[in-house]
């Protein structure tokens, strides 16, 4: 494959100051003309050919300042048109082009979803509308007149402000929207089509009313209220948090059914996977909502850290993408419980970020070569990527922080931006030199800080001896920034000091160092890494009862949580080794959560449900794959020996919770935090009940499926149900499948939940659910629902022993390869954790990856993914 790296970037040779699109939508033949006013690039190679990116595309014809020109004029192949001797002063550059939106199942470019006209140009999907210098450097004000029949399209929408519209004959119409602020291209969007809105309006702090759309398909505009909340939250948590306001006098967010990812910040019209946008009682989970709220605020905070000051190239993409992430990780943890929201990002980050660092396909935050950027919108990019923003607001104090990043949108404001430019705002605020701490920008792994701690009682001191290390790759020690305190048999030891950890910040800035604690009265715990300071794994052999005693005491919720994870994994992983756990080996902790149930289980909910929750069957075999070979039947029977062991001791506290948590008949359903809380620790109970007693337990969850008045409890109810086999179990997928048979979106938890069943007849199940009405291999959010949740979420059967899992997986891929590559590739990438299987199901998978490898018309973005994964 050709590869692109960052080291060859240099400037275009060609810049585009202005665009005008003329884009007459029909279903199969919609014709583009497009009016392109260009000169030649001061810092560009001057009398160089002028290339521009095409894919897809019919030229219909082609003129230079007013002039046609004819085909041997200009070169054209299937992803250029170059123009050899171009004009050595400005000049316009007329283009038609024809494309087919109704064959576009690739989702990128200009597509029809369920009959509405909508774009897709991140990464490079604008080429597939246009001949263009497709480049996020290239950046240009655009002015869009879009055609369409007036029956099929009233709601015609474009980036910027409406500037025109009117009738155009034959039953058609047009709209004309201008956006003075200059973009790239993959930031153009327009939308057509017979949508409902729901309205509502925001003035900014600057006085400005801007007018908010939410677009819907018909009949669902009162689902797309909380939605239209979020935005505007978001709006005022943007100008409140970071000074930001918003600079257009409309807001639009449309919702289309077919969506390769989860929405897009195009400028002034977000586009929306409608799973992010939709949301009622009946339909939506809490998670929903709070997926929801945060994805509205991502898209909308990347109005600044994106479009105003996007990215020079696409390996800048942290750039736009961590910034924006540690953006809407705020914004959540100020509108919900800030220990909650930073134990879930956690969660997410190991479930998803570590392994990839750890596998075939781990690359640096900022890569630095690629064969197909579609590839790299990873976990890697986007949530480490906020982790490195997170550190250096740890570093440098949050004053400092929100100092520098007022002078990184002053002085990147209008321009397309470097990882160079960003860290320059804060090294001009701080005079600090941040060149060692930019090396996480360009180190892969994840990193290991191995500590061990000595107290001595004479002199009162607590030493804690650190040393880093990143093996495979080589480079100076990375700056780690460890939040710490010591926690004694009573509680915080507030009056130990180290000089050298001032607010309680140590900076690791070398392989190894010691922190040495005065005043230390007593042997401590240290509390190490508070709030996840870092994204590193730790490596401090303490004891159980040290866990335990951070549990009970830590000041720090990240940590007492992480005591109570720490305390299972140790368990877990040794029962996966032997041939007869020994159940009782968990009093110790049970009986600390039951007493950490009757101490706080009421006071906060929320995070009393992450307290009992485990670490999943992925982050164990995380964590036994550092070393060893995973076997996921030996993890999953060891970690339900301890559900089960839970679930039996605490029986009676549980029970009773799920009493005291129950909502009075009547209570309306919100959506909030707290509510939300009630209901996670309400079903997490509900949850070890039934593994301790499947009896009890498929009564309860009938019961509660019965009465259930929220998608919350209505899942949650049929999600312990699906885990034991019986009449019940079907017949609760039916009556589910039955009530919600017109709503996909529903029907796709239902899929989801199916393809998670860990028994052996799920592949069964899951070939009969293709099958079903509302599948459809065209849609990524069934495609999502049925295979990623079970190549996923369902560690045992994905990697069954004789290789029927992965076979599955396969299939699916090269199904979709043609139609979709983007969503195929990302199927694909289950498969990254294959080398730290066992002997046996590491050669299984390395057939069926073989398998794909040898097909010999693949997609780059699959044949990339194929061949990193076998490196
Ligand atoms: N910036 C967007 C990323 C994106 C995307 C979205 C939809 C379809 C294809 C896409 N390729 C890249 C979304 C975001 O991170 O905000
Ligand atoms: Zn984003």
């Amino acid at each position: 494959p050709t590869m692109i790296r960052l080291e060859d970037y240099r400037p275009s040779d060609y810049l585009i100051d202005r665009v005008e699109l003329d884009v007459r939508l029909h279903s199969r033949e919609t014709r583009i003309t497009a009016t392109l006013a260009m000169r030649p690039n001061p810092v560009g190679r001057a009398g160089a050919p002028l290339v521009l990116d095409g894919e897809d595309l019919t030229l219909v014809s082609l003129a230079l300042d007013g002039q046609p020109l004819c085909p041997d004029a200009y070169g054209l192949n299937a992803t250029s048109l170059t123009l050899p001797n171009p004009p050595s002063e400005s000049f316009t550059l007329r283009i038609e082009t024809q494309v087919n939106p109704t064959a576009n199942t690739r989702l990128m470019g200009l597509y029809r979803s369920n009959g509405v006209y909508c774009t897709q140009c991140e990464a490079d999907g604008f080429r597939r509308i246009t001949y263009f210098l497709d480049r996020p450097d290239v950046m240009a004000v655009y002015t869009t007149r879009i055609e369409a029949d007036l029956d099929e399209a009233p709601v015609l929408l474009g980036n910027g402000n409406p500037a025109d519209s009117g009738p155009a004959g034959d039953g058609r119409h047009y709209a004309i929207w201008h956006d003075p602020h200059p973009k790239p291209a993959y930031l153009f969007a327009l939308v057509g089509g017979r949508l409902d809105r729901v309205s509502g309006s925001f003035t900014t702090m600057e006085g400005r009313t801007v007018d908010l759309g939410i677009y819907v398909e018909p009949g669902q505009a009162a689902r797309a209220e909380y939605a239209l909340d979020a935005v505007i939250r978001s709006m005022a948590w943007d100008e409140q948090a970071f000074g930001r306001a918003y600079d257009l006098d409309v807001f639009n967010v449309v919702a289309v059914s077919d969506f390769n990812m989860g929405a897009m910040e195009n400028k002034g019209l977000n586009i929306f996977n409608d799973k992010f946008v939709l949301a009622s009682p009946e339909t939506a989970t809490d998670a929903d909502y709070a997926n929801i709220e945060a994805i509205i605020a991502h898209e909308y905070f990347h109005n600044w850290s994106g479009n105003r000051v996007t990215c020079r190239d696409w390996f800048q993409l942290c750039l736009k993408e961590g910034l924006t992430v540690f953006r809407d990780q705020e914004f959540s943890s100020d509108t919900r419980s800030r220990a909650v929201h930073r134990i879930s990002e956690v969660r997410t980050l190991r479930a998803r970020q570590f392994p990839e660092d750890a596998g075939p396909l781990a690359h640096p935050v900022r890569p630095n070569q690629y064969a197909e950027i579609n590839n790299f919108y990873t976990a890697t990019v986007y949530e480490k990527g906020a982790e490195i923003v997170r550190m250096l607001r740890t570093l440098i104090g949050g004053q400092a922080f929100r100092t520098g990043m007022d002078r990184y949108f002053a002085t990147c404001d209008g321009t397309a931006a470097t990882v160079e430019d960003f860290l320059a705002a804060f090294e001009a605020v701080t005079s600090r030199d941040l060149s060692a701490f930019a090396r996480w920008y360009e180190r892969p792994g994840t990193p290991t800080v191995s500590i061990t701690g000595d107290y001595d009682p004479e002199a009162k001191t607590y030493r804690i001896n650190f040393r880093q290390s990143l093996p495979g790759t080589e480079g100076p020690p990375l700056v780690i920034p460890v939040v710490l305190g010591l926690v004694g048999p009573e509680g915080a030891m507030d009056e130990a000091r180290a000089e050298r950890a001032p607010g309680g910040v140590f900076a690791l800035e070398q392989e190894t160092d010691t922190l040495t604690f005065s005043n230390v009265a007593a042997a401590p715990v240290p509390s190490l890494f508070r709030g996840f300071s870092a994204p590193v794994r730790v490596a401090f052999e303490a004891t159980d009862a040290q866990h335990l005693l951070l549990l009970r005491h830590d000041t720090d919720p990240f940590n007492r949580w992480q005591a109570a994870q720490s305390v299972g994994m140790r368990l877990v992983i040794r029962w996966a080794g032997s041939d007869s756990p020994e159940a009782a080996e968990a009093d110790a902790l049970v009986e600390a959560l039951g007493a950490f149930l009757d101490a706080e289980a009421l006071r906060d909910p929320a995070f009393a449900a992450l307290i009992l929750s485990l670490p999943s069957e992925g982050d164990i075999a995380n964590e036994i794959g550092i070393g060893s070979a995973v076997d996921p039947d030996a993890i999953r029977m060891a970690r339900e020996t301890l559900r089960r062991r839970i679930g039996e001791r605490l029986s009676d506290r549980l029970a009773q919770l799920r009493g005291d948590l129950a909502d009075r008949p009547g209570t309306p359903f919100s959506p909030d935090a707290a509510s939300a809380g009630r209901r996670a620790l309400r079903n997490a109970a509900l949850d070890l009940i039934a593994v301790a007693d499947p009896i009890a337990g498929v009564d309860l969850a009938g019961e509660q499926i019965a009465t259930a008045t929220n998608m919350t409890d209505r899942l949650a109810g049929l999600g312990v149900l699906a885990l034991i086999a019986g009449p019940q179990r079907e017949a609760a997928l039916k009556d589910f499948a039955e009530r919600f048979r017109s709503e996909p979106l529903v029907l796709d938890k239902w899929f989801a939940i199916q393809a998670t069943i860990p028994e052996s007849g799920t592949l069964e199940r899951i070939a009969a659910l293709r099958q079903h009405p509302t599948f459809s291999n065209t849609n990524p959010n069934r495609v999502r629902a049925l295979i990623g949740s079970f190549s996923s979420g369902n560690p045992t059967q994905f990697n069954r022993a004789d290789g029927a899992g992965y076979a599955l997986v396969t299939d699916a891929v090269l199904a979709l390869d043609q139609s979709n590559p983007q969503l195929a590739a990302r199927l694909l990438t289950a498969f990254g954790s294959w080398r730290m299987l066992e002997p046996n199901r590491r050669s299984v998978a390395h057939k069926a990856l073989d398998r794909i490898r040898s097909q010999t018309e693949l997609s780059r973005d699959v044949s990339d993914i194929v061949t990193r994964t076998l490196a």
